[in-house]
Order: structure tokens, then C-alpha cells, then sequence
């Protein structure tokens, strides 16, 4: 965070630069001497091969609905809160079945849907779990639950649209899911045509509903505008100043080879906390805004 935070113009506990984040702050910079673990204020070799394989994508060794054959990284060094309930536990070795708060949240997220969904067995260690043994049982339950499908020709065609958003610091979904639907989305159909019925936008500091910058956004008056009115999302004349660095946010993460997320939301004043607000008064940030990496993980 004290590396990245400035990089967007605002010190204010978000970054919203995330790609100028992941080309300039390195890791290594975190090291303890030597490696050892010697506190808080620095990572040892094991604690940073932790770091480095949670924001690193897993191939499954197996295609599930859409294509999709990854899970993206977390987004653990762009600002993401690894404590509490999505955090790394207290104890080094999580139990089976895990316990939340004291062992590594994620596992207690989804071992749930390993253990009784996926291999239908109580009594499964899901941390041992290989989901190329389970393709079909995987793909079946991927076409029951999962919306990864870029065919949404028919929602198109019926007139739907389509208002996405996520989160840059989500630490119970990875953000870099939605970027790379639509990065699909946006070679299925164009981004000219797709314009016309889908709009994705990054909301900077944003968590699971949590975050440094909690956002509030009127999703249904903006649908309503666009379908009833045709009124398509665009960014808000009416902004003042101190909205243009909510509105930078919100635009942020452009993902420029997509060129995705260019409109503003509508998201209100009041989520904008207070040190957002004096430092957007202050004076607006640099549109240096990108994903930090707007290529599929697939
Ligand atoms: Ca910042």
C-alpha cells in the first residue's frame, strides 16, 4: 500500500493505479534479511512464496463452462484486507474440515463445495483435492451454477442489458474473473456492439462488500434509463470535483486493450469516505488507470 497508494494521485488508503502497482512495486522489496522470518515489518522466504502463490492463477487442467480452464490470482498486493474471516488463519495448518478465523479462509470458503458438491464424500480431505480427477463431475456442476458462458447472444437479441461490476480488492471473488469475461465478451461480439448492450466497471478499493472505498451505485435506475429510455450509462455531468476521483475510480482499471469500463457508474456521495472525499477536493487524480492485466488467464 505505501508503495502503490501515490501512484494514482491520492494518498487515500486505495490504489487505484493497479497496473502502474504491478509494474513497479516488486515483492522482493518485502524480504526480511536473509530471508528469515524476523516480525511483522517484512516477509520471510516461506511467507512469500505464500504471497506469491495466492496472487498467482491456478491452471485446472480442464475446461469448464465458457472455456474457462484458470482461476485467477488473488488480489493480495493491490490492496486486498487478508485478515478476519478471508484471511490467513492463525495456525499454519488448517484442519479438516478447516475452522474459520483460525485457519486460511479460502479453504473455508470452498471446502464446502469441494467436500459435498464436487466429491460428494464427508469425509474428503478437499486440500488434497486435484480437479483434473474430476472433470466431469466439474463440468456438470459448472454448467448448473456457473454464468461464464460469452454466449449471450440471446439476452442480446431479447434486448437485455447488462451491468457489471467488481470490486479491485475482493477477496472472496478475484476481481481478474470478471476482467477476463469480458475480455471474452469483447472478442465474441466487438466492443463497439457490445457498447450497446454491456458496460464493466472497476470500482478501486473495493472489497466483498467491504473495503477502503465501499461503493454505493443505483444499478437499477441506470438499467431503467438504458432499456426504458435508452438512455445509455455515461459518466455524470453533474459530478463535481470531488466526484471526479470517484468517477476516475469507477472508470478505472480501463482495461485499454478491452477498453472496458470508460463510463462512469452512479455511484453517491456518501460512499466515498471521508479522507476520499478531502483528497478528492483537493485536487482530482491522473486517468492512469488499468487492470493489471487484461489478458485471459486461460
Ligand atoms: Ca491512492
Amino acid at each position: 500500500m505505501k508503495a502503490c497508494d501515490g501512484l494514482d494521485g491520492a494518498e487515500d488508503g486505495v490504489i487505484s493505479n493497479v497496473a502502474g502497482c504491478a509494474a513497479t512495486f516488486k515483492l522482493a522489496s518485502l524480504r526480511c534479511a536473509e530471508g528469515r522470518d524476523t516480525g511483522d515489518d517484512c516477509l520471510s522466504d516461506q511467507q512469500m512464496k505464500s504471497v506469491e502463490a495466492i496472487h498467482s492463477p491456478v491452471s485446472l487442467g480442464l475446461a469448464l463452462q465458457g472455456g474457462v480452464s484458470s482461476f485467477p490470482g488473488w488480489p493480495i498486493l493491490e490492496g486486498a484486507d487478508w485478515t478476519g474471516l478471508f484471511g490467513f488463519g492463525t495456525r499454519p495448518k488448517p484442519t479438516n474440515p478447516p475452522e474459520a478465523l483460525k485457519d486460511f479462509g479460502l479453504a473455508v470458503l470452498s471446502d464446502p463445495g469441494v467436500r459435498y458438491m464436487v466429491l460428494r464424500d464427508p469425509t474428503a480431505d478437499p486440500l488434497q483435492f486435484d480437479p483434473a480427477k474430476h472433470e466431469a463431475r466439474l463440468r456438470e456442476l459448472s454448467d448448473l451454477i456457473d454464468a461464464s458462458s460469452d454466449d449471450i447472444s440471446a439476452f442480446k437479441a431479447r434486448g437485455g442489458k447488462l451491468l457489471l461490476m467488481h470490486g479491485t480488492v475482493d477477496s472472496a471473488a478475484p476481481p481478474q474473473n470478471s476482467v477476463d469475461y469480458y475480455v471474452r465478451l469483447v472478442a465474441r461480439f466487438g466492443q463497439g456492439p457490445l457498447d450497446d448492450f454491456v458496460r464493466f466497471y472497476v470500482a478501486p478499493g473495493f472489497g466483498h462488500g467491504t473495503g477502503q472505498f465501499i461503493v454505493g451505485w443505483g444499478a437499477l435506475g441506470v438499467l431503467e434509463n438504458w432499456v426504458e429510455r435508452g438512455e445509455a450509462p455515461v459518466r455524470r455531468q453533474s459530478w463535481t470535483p470531488k466526484m471526479a476521483i470517484a468517477g476516475a475510480r469507477a472508470r478505472s482499471a480501463s482495461i485499454r486493450r478491452g477498453r472496458a469500463m470508460s463510463r462512469a457508474t452512479s455511484m453517491t456521495p456518501r460512499a466515498l469516505p471521508a479522507r476520499t472525499r478531502e483528497a478528492a477536493q483537493a485536487r482530482p487524480p491522473p486517468l492512469k488507470l488499468c487492470w493489471r492485466n487484461a489478458a485471459p488467464h486461460r
